[in-house]
């Protein structure tokens, strides 16, 4: 799993002091990410151990890591999360922008679904107001017309192309992702109101007022936000 940010100590303190949180009989959503990666080997050698959870994973990655590791799966048909680990590629006031691994859509829908959302990052991804760049999952026949509304609302899009530059990332859902710059954001659930609304937005990667517990680590420790 490509990881970015800051050092894996830090990650991986923060991934396995979230899952410390996860008792038996709990179903726990699994995000996607360097740093939720730890927190799901954490519970499959607690699972090993004999902790009895079922996993609902939030991405072809992580349900992936999430059978290596020995966790058992359900969706969200069958049970709701107790409690989601998840990560994020910036974090201010509580608020987060997610999506650098195109996984945004499922990571919100199983993260708001959850009783208790736990936020894992290191100490890099923390910033004073929001400014990196929104992903927004669109559909393949939306991306022209969206891209002109972000344009509309301020914003500056690019499409996001495969590591290789061969064609564009497409996502789990078999949608397209724009990176959407808006530089320092006053009002992030302002711009979030105004994404959803675009016709052909499948959702895109502001979470305000979603995250409940925030797991930063460092070289030497985690800091526990609630
Ligand atoms: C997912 O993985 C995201 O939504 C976020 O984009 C990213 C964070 O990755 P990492 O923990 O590797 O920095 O949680």
């Amino acid at each position: 799993m490509k990881s970015t940010g800051g050092s894996d100590a830090a990650k991986r303190r923060a991934g396995e002091a979230a899952a410390e949180q996860v008792v038996d009989g709990m179903v726990v959503g699994l995000g996607t990410g360097s740093t939720t990666a730890y927190a799901i080997r954490a519970l499959g050698r607690a699972v090993e151990a004999g902790l009895d959870i079922r996993g609902i994973p939030t991405s072809f990655q992580s349900r992936a890591l999430a059978r290596e590791v020995g966790i058992p799966l359900t969706t969200l048909d069958d049970a709701t999360p107790d409690v989601a680990i998840d990560g994020a590629d910036q974090v201010a006031d509580g608020d987060l922008v997610k999506g650098g691994g195109a996984a945004h859509a499922r990571e919100k829908v199983v993260d708001a679904a959850a009783d208790r959302f736990l936020v894992v990052a290191d100490e890099s991804k923390r910033a004073d107001r929001l400014d990196h760049s929104i992903p927004v999952e669109v559909l393949p026949a939306a991306a022209t017309t969206v891209e002109a509304a972000v344009r509309d609302l301020g914003g500056d899009p690019t499409l996001r192309l495969a590591e290789r530059k061969d064609g564009p990332v497409v996502t789990d859902n078999g949608n397209l992702v724009l990176d959407c710059a808006f530089g320092a954001l006053d009002a992030p659930g302002d711009l979030a109101t105004r994404l959803s609304a675009l016709p052909g937005c499948v959702e895109h990667g502001l979470f305000v007022g979603l995250a409940d517990e925030l797991y930063v680590g460092d070289d030497e420790d985690v800091t526990v936000e609630r």
